[in-house]
Order: structure tokens, then sequence, then C-alpha cells
């Protein structure tokens, strides 16, 4: 299934003259506030987030999955299902693979086939949160901050090896996120785990590229119910510290406890230069995985707006690498992958709105009625029209799900695929 020009702009075909009105109505109303338009229409269409490799497929719970049809089997049909996501919506530029589960077979087949879909290789995750067949080792109780030698050293090795595939694929980053952990107390000795943990991940720093990034993602329960060693952002930014500077702090939107501020972890981290990487979605109780923006978008806004003060001020910071790490039970994956591009986008653009010099000086007076004003007036700007904008100059679709639908892009998969797929790794 590959969708062509001519198929995106025959459906944009039927809501041109619609979009052109709003578009218009909108463009007028900023400029009128001296926001130049063409400037933000580019900026969003720049901004390119990645798609992981393990979001194609219906995720289910550890009561049961229920499968969509025509999902991908292969590192072939995932990209394939990629690239049909950025061609519609024009803003996801990159895959992210998950080692084992997409191990190439011929390096250059798959980098062929990715440039034909218009994709990059975004970071590489291990995984040393499950037993492969196999393996000498088992990681039941936990892999780099092991009690025992061997499954450290076998957890140590399975990430230099990732950072291997990804050498070839042309990625720049390795993502790590640990299970480890403890489901009881007395279970483990804290100041233990989180040494041999020190230690594993030096060891895996040392065989880092020198043009390449280690995160270190955070997550305070799950699988372990306990505790988990890298819990929360100041000890995945400590044990970042420790390492190196190619090492940053990867934040995922769904780990954190509920109500936590994750817009001032985003302000912390990026003004010490130590945010390297982001996860969106959205929860409502807890790394529930869920559409980007479904659940809390306001936060979603305020989050964006540290980002893009942290962007134009924290030089120390590298820009951060985007991506999508989101699960489906019951909604087509790349539909909800669409609304999660669509929510970020958003976000984004009413970010980019607001005006940071009055903001300060807002602040400056202590003026908290005018701050609150003036991120309310950007969130609650209608800025769908911009998006469209940026993913027409790109040759996108105005409205990606409506286009998604009317080219039935599911049924030519499940015509492609079959009914009774199951995506691998899932
Ligand atoms: C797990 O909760 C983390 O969010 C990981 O980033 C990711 O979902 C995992 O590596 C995929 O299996
Ligand atoms: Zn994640
Ligand atoms: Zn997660």
């Amino acid at each position: 299934m590959k969708i062509n020009k001519e198929n995106i702009e025959s459906v944009n075909k039927k809501v041109a003259e619609n979009h052109l009105n709003q578009f218009d109505f909108l463009a007028n109303s900023l400029d009128q506030k001296n926001i130049d338009v063409d400037k933000l229409v580019s900026e969003l269409s720049d901004f390119q987030v990645a798609i992981p490799s393990w979001a194609l497929g219906a995720g289910g719970t550890r009561f049961g999955r229920f499968s969509f049809y025509g999902e991908p089997s292969s590192l072939e049909q995932k990209i394939e299902d990629v690239g049909v996501i950025h061609s519609l919506t024009q803003t996801a530029g990159a895959i992210s693979l998950h080692i084992p589960w997409d191990v190439p077979e011929d390096y250059n087949a798959i980098k062929e086939l990715a440039a034909e879909n218009d994709l990059i290789f975004d970071a590489v995750n291990s995984n040393t949160f499950q037993d492969q067949k196999n393996a000498k080792e088992s990681y039941k109780f936990g892999s780099l901050s092991n009690v025992n030698k061997p499954p450290r050293e076998q957890a140590i090795a399975h990430n230099i090896e990732v950072v291997e595939i990804g050498k070839k694929l042309g990625s720049k980053s390795l993502t790590v996120w640990l299970a480890d952990g403890s489901n009881f107390p007395g279970q483990n000795n804290f100041q233990t785990a989180l040494k041999h943990t020190e230690d594993s991940l030096k060891e895996i720093y040392k065989n880092l590229p020198e043009d390449w990034k280690m995160f270190i993602e955070y997550k305070p329960y799950e699988p372990n119910f306990y505790s988990t060693v890298i819990q929360d952002w100041g000890t995945s930014f400590m044990l970042a510290n420790a390492c190196g500077e190619k090492a940053y702090t990867l934040v995922d939107l769904g780990h954190h406890l509920p109500n936590t501020n994750i817009e001032q972890i985003v302000s912390t981290l990026m003004l010490k230069g130590k945010l390297g990487g982001f996860h969106f979605n959205d929860s409502k109780y807890g790394d529930d995985d869920s559409t980007v923006g479904s659940v809390k978008p306001y936060s979603l806004f305020l989050i964006f707006n540290e980002l893009v003060y942290g962007m134009r001020n924290n030089p120390q910071n590298p820009y951060p690498a985007w991506m999508i790490d989101a699960s489906h039970n019951v909604k087509d994956p790349l539909e909800d992958l669409v609304q999660s591009l669509e929510a970020i986008q958003e976000a984004y653009a009413k970010a980019l709105l607001v005006n940071q010099d009055e903001l300060k000086q807002a602040q400056l007076n202590n003026d908290v009625v005018l701050a609150q004003e003036l991120l309310q007036d950007a969130y609650r700007t209608d800025v769908r029209p911009l998006l469209a904008q940026a993913r027409l100059a790109r040759g996108g679709a105005l409205n990606p799900i409506q286009a998604y639908r009317s080219l039935d892009v599911r049924r030519s998969l499940i015509e492609e695929r079959g009914r009774h797929t199951v995506a691998s790794g899932l």
C-alpha cells in the first residue's frame, strides 16, 4: 500500500475551498497581531515526530488483545505503515526500531525502503525487559541492575549490539528503558540496584559513537509494582550526568504519578541542557499510552510552551528527539497515530503563538491575570487551518483522517496482508 501524490491531490480537492476560507480568516487575524504566518507555517512543517515500530498494531492488555486486521507482521510492512502516515500528514518522517523485534535481514534493502517512504531511522530501543528465545540469562530479577553479573553483562552486550545495528541504519541515538525494579519491600537493596545500573550504563556509554546520544527513560512503576530503579527524572538526570555529556534524560508523558507538573520538569531539564528525548502520549491514570491530547490537551500545551521557550533560550540543550509512544486497544492504530500527530502539531502551534515578550513583562510586573490571559489567548486560538496549510506545503493531506478513510487504506492493507495478522513483537 503506497499513497501517491495524485491520491492526495484528489482528496484535497474536495476540501480545498473550505480550507482556503478558514486559513485566510485565521491568517488575517494573526496578521493583525503582528504574527508572521509564513514563519509559523514553515516551523510547523519542519516539525517531525518519529513513529515507534511497536505502535502500528493493536496493543492490548494482560487481559487480552483484540487484533486490528491487516497489521504489519514484518519490519518492511511497519516501514510501509509509517510511510502511509507520513505521506498523509508529512509530520512523521522517522521510524524508531525496537531490537530484537525489528532486526533487519538485509540492511541495504531496509534503508532503501525507508528512503522510498521518505523516512529516516530515529533512536534505536533496546529490550532487556523480556527473555529472548535461547537467551542464556533471565531478566526476571532485573537486567542492568541485576544482583548477578552474568545477566548484567548480557544486558550490556545487548545494548552495545543495538548500537551496532543502529549504526548500520543511520540512527544517532540509543534509548534505554529499563523494567528493573522490585515487586515487594525487601526484595532489592535500592543502593545496590542503583549502583549496578549506573555502572552498567557507563559500560554501554563507553561504546557509544562520538556523534550519538544515549537517552535514559524513567518511569515510576510497572511492570514492577513496589519500586523501579530509574523511577523519576531526578534519577535519570543523575545517571545521565554520571555517564557524560552524550547521555540525556528522556521524558515520556505517561511516566509520572498523577498531577506531576511535567512542564516544570521539561523546563528544569532544558535549563541544565539534559532533555534529550520525548515520548508523546496521554493518560488518565498511569502509563495508559492513549492518543496524544485526548485527555489533557491544556497540559500538553503548557509542556509545549516550555519546550518552545527552551528551544529559543537554551542553546545548552540539543534539539530534542520527538517520538510518539502509544498503544492502541480499540482504534485503528494508523488513525490513532494521525490523531496524535495532529494533537502534537496543535499544541506546538499554540505554543508558538504565545507572545513571549508580553508574558515576560507580565511576569516582571507580577500581573498574574495578564500572564494567564496571554497563555489562554494562544490556547483558545483554533490553529487547525495552520496545520493543514503546513501539510499542504509539503504535499500532505488537508484532512488526513478523512483522506485515510476515503482512500480506504485499511481495506487495502487487509487485502494485501490478510485478516489474521499478528504484529511481531506485540
Ligand atoms: C515503557 O513503558 C516505555 O514507555 C518504553 O519507552 C516503550 O514503551 C517500550 O520500550 C516499548 O516496549
Ligand atoms: Zn516510552
Ligand atoms: Zn511507557
